[in-house]
């Protein structure tokens, strides 16, 4: 199996690549981050940004499932009582207008089993798919993301979804602290400010690759549609 043409290195560094091995990984692609009423649209920041990577995960969850890969999927949210949510985290969210646990227009911000909680029709899991539900940022804090993926053998992880300098980031240093080798995809990914996205990526190809690589979609379709 070939390997992926990524930056700064040909991915996976051992050249190793196979459904059985490799999940792609897509976070966070729910309402509350993409969607009108949403936690990111009641902050006021441009849904166009976060809502471009929803074409691109598309084609590329197509192709990785019907080649046969792992497919893993998670949602921010917290429980109805609030119980797993930090004060910090609850007071910050109402200092910017978006308080979480609080109504919106897709439901109560945030919190699960809500509409706008729900991952968006357009990516929906499909039956038998892994769906990782975390209260922070990082998909491995207090969820059995590391325990599901040494259990099935898997090694490589491809990275997709919002936001790139938030969820997905700490996803990917999470992942690379553990030994997982990361590529994140960059036009599957989107911020909340374009600079935010860019300064992401290029963070990822510094130290020759300190926590993967950096490729796109179209990289990856390449090499597994081939
Ligand atoms: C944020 C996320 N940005 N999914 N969450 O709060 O990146």
């Amino acid at each position: 199996m070939p390997s992926i043409e990524a930056r700064p290195y040909a991915w996976p560094f051992n050249g190793d690549l196979r459904p059985e091995n490799t999940a792609l990984i897509v976070i966070d692609m729910q309402t509350d981050f993409c969607g009108p009423g949403g936690y990111v649209d009641k902050m006021g920041y441009d849904l166009s940004l976060t809502r471009a990577p929803i074409g691109p995960i598309s084609a590329l969850l197509e192709a990785m499932r019907a080649g046969g890969y792992h497919v893993i999927h998670t949602r921010e949210g917290h429980r109805p009582d609030l119980a797993d949510l930090p004060a910090n985290k609850r007071w910050r969210s109402q200092q910017i207008g978006a308080g979480i646990g609080d109504a919106g227009p897709c439901g109560r911000i945030l919190v699960r089993g809500e509409p706008g909680w729900e991952i968006i029709d357009e990516l929906a899991p499909l039956p038998g798919e892994v769906v990782i539900d975390k209260p922070g940022k990082g998909s491995f804090f207090a969820t059995d993301l590391e325990l599901i993926l040494r259990t099935r053998g898997i090694e490589n992880l491809l990275l997709t979804g919002i936001t790139t300098d938030v969820c997905v980031h700490t996803t990917m240093r999470e992942a690379n602290d553990r030994g997982f080798e990361c590529v994140l995809l960059e036009d599957c990914c989107g911020a909340t400010d374009r600079s935010n996205h860019d300064a992401a990526i290029n963070m990822v190809l510094m130290q020759g690759g300190v926590f993967g690589c950096v490729a796109t979609s179209a990289d990856v379709l390449e090499t597994v549609a081939s």
